[in-house]
C-alpha cells in the first residue's frame, strides 16, 4: 500500500483546546487509523501555530517572553490528545529549529523565482484571525468572524505576487476538483479566486516574533506563511529530501471552514512559487455549534474534551463527535443528544450485543467459541464493510460507521429471530452453537471495524472473544471476510463496557 500523510490545522496556543479543535484531530486520527489497518504508510501530523501578533500579545499581558509562554502552552495541547487517544507520528511547534530553517529555505525559493517583492501596506487587521480584511467584509465595523473591532494598520512589507497564480490556481482546480471537499467550498473557493487576487503582505516589522526573513532581518514573516509551512517542514523539507518527497503532496488537509481560503488559494499558490505540488485534498469541514454560535476561544461557550471524557469516557467522546455529526456541515453540540446517542448506541446497541451474546456463550457453550456457524449475517457483515469502506474514501464518518452499527442492529434481529434461548430449551445444542457462533463472529467484525472509532472498546471486545492481539493490528481487507473467528477460543463475560449515563 501507498504513503498516506494527513493534517490538522496547527493550533494557536493562545487558549487550551476546546472541543472544535478535538473534532478536527480526533477525524485526522480515525482516519489514519483505518489507513493503517490496510498497511498503509501513515503519517499524522498536528501541532502549534506559535508566532504572530496574537501569541505575542497573550505572552505580554501575561508578562512572560512569548518563547516561554507557548512552551508552557505546548503539554496542554499534548496532554489532551494523549486523553484523546490520538496517535499523531509528529508534534511540530513553528518555534522549533527545525521549522524556522525550512521556513527559511522556502522564503529563499520564492523570493529568488520573483515571488516576493517590498511594497506598503495600509489596510484592516483582526488580530484574533491574524488577517486582513477589507472594509465590506467587515460586520458592523468589527471582524465577521471574532464580532471584535478590527485594527487599522501600515507597514513597509514583503508582498507575495497572489495576483500572478489566478489563471493558474483556476486551471489546478479544473483539473482537480477533489482538491477541495467538500464541493459547495470548492465552488466558494473558485467564486473567490474569480473576484480577482490581490497580492497579499507576508512580514511584519512592527514584532520580532517569528522567522526572520533570511534576506533582510529587520522583517519577520507574517505567521500564516510561516505557519501553512509546517506542513511540509515536518516532513523534513530543506532537511531531508528523500523523505519529503515521499510524503508530499499531503493527502488531506483536515481544516475548519474558517481557513479556507488560506488553505486552498494562498497555500497552493505559495507551493507552486516554489515549485511544488498543491495539496491533493483540502476537505474543510463546518462548525461546531454551541447555543447556536462557533465554539470559540473568544466567545464564553468553551467546553474542554476532559469534562466530557470523564463522563463519556474516550470512546463515548470519539464516537459522538464522528457519529453524531456530519463532518460536512455545520453541527450542533448539545449535551442531551449526547447522553441520548451514548445510551442508544453505546450502552444499548453495541454493549447490549456483546453482552448478550457472551452471556448465551457462556450459558449454552461452556463459554467457549464453537467450531460451526449459520452464517446467515455473512451478507450484512459484508455490505458494513463495504458502506464503511466507500464512507470513508468520502470522509463521512457518520455514514460509514453507520454501517458498523447497522450490523449491530442485524445481529440483535437475527437474535430475536431465532431465539437461542427456545432452541436451548427444544434441547436443539447444535443450532444453538450454530446460532452463537454467527453471533460472535458478528461481534469479531464489529470490534474490528470500529477500532479506528472507538479503540478502547473494540481492543476490549477483541480480547473478551479470546482473540490475540488488537483489531488495528489486523490486516484489512483479508480480516473483514466473514467466517475466521476460530473455535475453541476461551470467552469472557465481563462488565459492561458502556455503562448507562443517567442524568
Ligand atoms: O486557525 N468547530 O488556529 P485555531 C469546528 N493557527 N472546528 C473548530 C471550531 C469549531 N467551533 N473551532 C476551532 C488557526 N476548530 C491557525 C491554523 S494551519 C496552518 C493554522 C478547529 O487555533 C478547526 O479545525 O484558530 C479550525 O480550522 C481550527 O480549529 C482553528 O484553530
Amino acid at each position: 500500500m501507498g504513503k498516506f500523510y494527513v493534517t490538522t490545522p496547527i493550533y494557536y496556543p493562545n487558549d487550551v483546546p476546546h472541543i472544535g479543535h478535538a473534532y478536527t484531530t480526533v477525524a485526522g486520527d480515525v482516519l489514519t487509523r483505518w489507513r493503517r489497518m490496510w498497511g498503509d504508510d501513515v503519517f499524522f501530523l498536528t501541532g502549534l501555530d506559535e508566532h504572530g501578533q496574537k501569541i505575542f500579545r497573550t505572552a505580554q499581558e501575561q508578562g512572560v517572553e512569548p518563547q516561554q509562554f507557548v512552551d508552557a502552552m505546548a503539554p496542554r495541547f499534548t496532554s489532551v490528545w494523549e486523553l484523546l487517544g490520538i496517535r499523531n507520528d509528529d508534534f511540530i511547534r513553528t518555534s522549533d529549529e527545525r521549522h524556522r530553517a525550512a521556513v527559511q529555505a522556502f522564503l529563499q525559493a520564492v523570493y529568488d523565482a520573483g515571488d516576493i517583492e517590498l511594497g506598503t501596506y495600509e489596510g484592516l487587521y483582526c488580530v484574533n484571525c491574524e488577517a486582513y480584511y477589507t472594509e465590506d467584509e467587515l460586520h458592523g465595523g468589527d471582524c465577521p468572524i471574532h464580532e471584535r473591532p478590527v485594527e487599522r494598520v501600515q507597514e513597509e512589507n514583503y508582498f507575495f505576487k497572489l495576483s500572478r497564480y489566478e489563471q493558474r490556481l483556476l486551471d489546478h482546480y479544473q483539473a482537480h476538483p477533489e482538491a477541495v471537499r467538500p464541493e459547495i467550498r470548492l465552488n466558494e473557493v473558485l467564486g473567490f479566486i474569480k473576484q480577482g487576487l490581490a497580492d497579499f503582505s507576508m512580514s511584519r516589522t512592527s514584532i520580532d516574533w517569528g522567522v526572520p526573513l533570511p534576506w533582510d532581518g529587520k522583517h519577520v514573516t507574517y505567521v500564516w506563511f510561516d505557519a501553512l509551512f509546517n506542513y511540509c517542514s515536518a516532513i523534513g523539507y530543506g532537511a531531508d529530501d528523500e523523505r519529503f518527497r515521499h510524503y508530499w503532496p499531503v493527502d488531506y488537509h483536515l481544516i475548519g471552514k474558517d481557513i479556507l481560503r488560506f488553505h486552498a488559494v494562498y497555500w497552493p499558490a505559495m507551493l507552486m512559487a516554489a515549485g511544488l505540488d498543491p495539496p491533493q485534498c483540502v476537505y474543510a469541514h463546518g462548525f461546531l455549534m454551541v447555543g447556536g454560535k462557533k465554539m470559540s476561544k473568544t466567545g464564553l461557550t468553551q467546553i474542554h474534551p476532559a469534562d466530557l471524557v470523564e463522563e463519556f469516557g474516550v470512546d463515548g467522546f470519539r464516537y459522538h463527535f464522528l457519529r453524531d455529526l456530519q463532518f460536512g456541515p455545520d453541527g450542533d453540540f448539545s449535551y442531551e443528544s449526547m447522553v441520548a446517542r451514548y445510551n442508544a448506541d453505546l450502552a444499548n446497541n453495541f454493549g447490549n450485543l456483546a453482552n448478550r451474546v457472551l452471556a448465551m456463550s457462556a450459558n449454552y457453550l461452556g463459554g467457549v467459541t464453537p467450531e460451526g456457524r449459520e452464517d446467515a449475517l455473512s451478507g450484512p457483515a459484508h455490505d458494513a464493510f463495504e458502506r464503511l469502506c466507500s464512507g470513508l474514501e468520502r470522509l463521512d464518518f457518520a455514514g460509514g460507521f453507520g454501517a458498523v452499527w447497522d450490523l449491530i442492529g442485524a445481529t440483535n434481529a437475527y437474535i430475536e429471530d431465532r431465539q437461542p434461548w427456545e432452541l436451548n430449551k427444544a434441547g436443539e445444542a447444535a443450532k444453538v452453537a450454530d446460532v452463537l457462533g454467527d453471533c460472535l463472529e458478528a461481534l469479531r467484525l464489529v470490534a474490528l471495524l470500529a477500532a479506528p472509532l472507538i479503540p478502547g472498546a473494540a481492543s476490549e471486545l477483541w480480547r473478551r472473544l479470546g482473540l490475540p492481539g488488537t483489531p488495528e493490528d489486523q490486516r484489512l481487507p483479508s480480516a473483514a471476510e466473514w467466517g475466521q473467528l476460530p473455535g475453541g477460543l476461551a470467552l469472557e463475560r465481563g462488565t459492561p463496557l458502556f455503562p448507562r449515563i443517567d442524568t
